[in-house]
């Protein structure tokens, strides 16, 4: 079962079992609109305020400690639309003061490094430039300095020492699927980093001069293609390909070589041309900005990592952005103003889970299940930053169409800060987004056809997903009964009938709009255990049935005219219902 801290108000009347809707993956309600206005998502983001006061005077947030007297923060959360955003949190450390260069106070336009948060900018732009169609190509058809390494050895002859790149893909690489290295001479290398004591002291056996890196002393001397492709190909895989996601930097470093392969055009110019100035992204950039007056320099330009050159690692970790700029690349992605509708859904879709039940990962979307906070499970689309003394979050909310976005700080900050902020803010959009479906959507509708008692009354349920179908009555007969008894449910008192939004809507004047909407029509009974290939919440599986002359009994249709519902068509019956209260 299902465990959920919503109370469902459909209890069965004996004991334990506590139906708790299906609905499909995905919004179970309009996106909440208006923002702006609504009192409940305002004051979550009162309380969020405070919260955030809170956390920056005692250094302390539910989910761990930050050290909130040397970092420095900037918070945005922004919708699909609103011009710059619902939401603006800025912090300026005591540390920052003491700085003689770049911002004393941190604003949404002040310039931090996004670490990793470039992985992501760099598939948006591959995917506006190249598109999908070369995610099953191998590499090697991109990077030819690969192909010796590829005849050199294979795993058929010699899996521990030897990747095959012939069948390493760029989907692969994009997914952290390839079990490639995850880098090349970083400062995760021991002998790249130094250590303050001779090897032998840490038990570590001395190596020939010919084992260390040929290249990439960190903060000074960025590995060049050629002895950076050297020195990868010489490495051990990782893991078996396609096994398990196993995080790659090298991945990014090989994807912007196919990138300038594919295009034929530089992968520099082209981002800051093709992305960050088409969205108006002028804090942003591909190389340190000439002016530094806007960055955020705890240390220091130097200390701080902020200068460091990162060569071919830049598209892996290296670009510069700010709050208001993230904000517009994110709103950009919500509102698909750059990609399609569809392109953006199947970006924003899972290649593979991990061994974490709540989490999965996309090119590159680290992707977090959120069980229990709303009515339904739905899933964050992040990607975390870190590089230097920076770290930036980008989390995504499809379901929702909302963001939020955590600035520089050490690694845990940003997440304890998206932490603190995900319980405070999805509840409110939630129910916001409910008051908003209830508002326009619930009431009864009506046949306007003589002779024909036909009627249909919605409602919502607090803390519950969906319009819910409180009755519903075709020529004179109770349809539940009628769904109840096709079901296979075995009284109508025991069925669930629910409906959400199936995305798909037109409009079809300036005014007019029909909006879809399916039904899920579900037992509330006590199931059976589900054992492991059951069917516990597998609702996905029955859509778009019974059918009725060709057409689901579960399709609806809203006309919705100047905002406002004006009648539901239960399509199968072929029948419009007027909305009458
Ligand atoms: C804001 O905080 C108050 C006091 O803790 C609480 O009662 C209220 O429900 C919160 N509002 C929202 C929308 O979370
Ligand atoms: C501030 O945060 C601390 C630690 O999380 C908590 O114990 C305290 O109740 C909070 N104070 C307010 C006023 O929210
Ligand atoms: C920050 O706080 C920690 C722990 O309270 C303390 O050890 C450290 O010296 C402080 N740093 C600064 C720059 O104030
Ligand atoms: C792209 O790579 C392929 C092989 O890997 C090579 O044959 C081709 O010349 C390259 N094209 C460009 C434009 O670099
Ligand atoms: C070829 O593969 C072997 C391992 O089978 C490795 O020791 C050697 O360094 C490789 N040579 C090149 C040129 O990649
Ligand atoms: C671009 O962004 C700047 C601030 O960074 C702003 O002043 C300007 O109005 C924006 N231009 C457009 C066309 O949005
Ligand atoms: C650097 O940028 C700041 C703020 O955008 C501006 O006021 C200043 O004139 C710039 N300095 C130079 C040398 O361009
Ligand atoms: C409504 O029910 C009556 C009585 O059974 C039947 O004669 C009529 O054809 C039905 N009309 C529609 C539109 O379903
Ligand atoms: C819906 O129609 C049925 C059957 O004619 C009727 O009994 C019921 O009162 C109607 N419900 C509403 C809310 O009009
Ligand atoms: C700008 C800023 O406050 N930077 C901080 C980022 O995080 C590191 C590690 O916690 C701090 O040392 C910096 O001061």
């Amino acid at each position: 079962m299902r465990a959920s801290t919503f109370v469902p108000v459909v209890l069965s009347s004996s004991l334990v079992f506590a139906y708790i809707p299906c609905p499909l993956l995905g919004p179970v309600f309009p996106a909440p609109t208006e923002l702006s206005q609504s009192t409940t998502f305002q004051d979550a983001l009162g309380n969020l305020s405070s919260i955030l006061d809170n956390v920056t005077t005692t250094g302390l947030t539910p989910y761990g400690a930050i050290p909130s007297n040397a970092t420095s923060f900037s918070i945005g959360i922004f919708d699909a639309k609103s011009p710059g955003g619902l939401y603006s949190y800025q912090y300026s450390s005591p540390a920052l003061q003491q700085g003689t260069e770049g911002v004393k106070q941190v604003t949404k336009d002040s310039v931090y490094r996004i670490g990793s948060g470039s992985k992501l900018i760099t598939i948006y732009l591959f995917l506006l430039e190249v598109g999908w169609k070369y995610w099953n190509h191998p590499i090697t058809d991109f990077v030819a300095e690969l192909k010796p390494a590829a005849r050199n050895c294979s795993a058929s002859s010699n899996a521990l020492d030897c990747m095959d790149w012939d069948e390493i893909t760029l989907g692969a690489l994009a997914s952290h699927m390839a079990g490639i290295p995850r880098d090349y001479s970083t400062p995760a290398e021991l002998l790249v980093a130094g250590l303050p004591m001779p090897v032998e002291v840490y038990g570590l056996p001395p190596v020939p001069e010919s084992d260390f890196p040929i290249c990439g002393d960190t903060y000074t001397d960025a590995c060049l293609k050629n002895p950076y492709l050297q020195g990868l190909t010489a490495e051990h895989p990782v893991y078996s390909p396609f096994t398990s996601p196993v995080y790659s930097n090298g991945a990014y470093e090989l994807l912007m070589f196919a990138f300038e392969n594919i295009t034929g055009k530089s992968f520099e110019t082209t981002l800051e041309t093709k992305l960050f100035d088409k969205l108006n992204m002028t804090k942003s950039s591909y190389n340190v900005p000439t002016n530094i007056s806007d960055a955020v320099l705890p240390r220091g330009p130097e200390l701080s990592g902020f200068v460091a050159e990162l060569g071919n690692e830049i598209p892996v970790g290296g670009y510069y952005s700010s709050q208001s700029d993230l904000t517009r690349m994110g709103q950009s992605i919500l509102s698909a103003s750059l990609l399609s509708p569809n392109t953006i859904k199947q970006w924003m879709k899972p290649v593979t889970f991990t061994s974490n039940p709540n989490s999965a990962i996309g090119r590159p979307w680290e992707i977090f299940r959120v069980p229990e906070l709303t009515s339904h499970n739905f899933d964050l689309y992040t990607k975390l930053g870190n590089v230097f003394s920076y770290a930036s979050m980008l989390v995504l909310a499809p379901d929702y169409d909302s963001i939020l976005v955590a600035g520089n700080s050490s690694t845990a900050t940003a997440q304890h800060l998206t932490d603190t902020i995900i319980p405070n803010l999805f509840p409110a959009l939630e129910q916001t987004a409910r008051a908003q479906a209830h508002d326009k959507f619930a009431g009864t509708y009506e046949s306007t056809t003589e002779g024909v008692a036909s009627n249909i009354t919605l409602t919502t349920q607090a803390g519950q997903p969906g319009l819910v179908i409180e009755s519903w009555y075709s020529n004179s007969t109770n349809f539940q009964v009628a769904i109840a008894g096709v079901e296979g449910v075995q009284a109508p008192a025991t069925l669930d009938a629910r409906m959400y939004p199936s995305g798909l809507s037109q409009q079809t004047s300036a005014t007019c709009q029909r909006v879809g909407f399916r039904g899920i029509f579900e037992s509330t009974a006590t199931p059976a255990e589900a054992g492991f290939v059951g069917a516990e919440c597998s609702s996905w599986g029955a859509v778009d049935q019974p059918r009725y002359g060709n057409v689901g009994v579960d399709e609806f249709e809203f006309k919705v005219e100047d905002g406002e519902v004006v009648s539901v068509t239960p399509r199968a019956l072929r029948i419009t219902l007027k909305k009458i209260a």
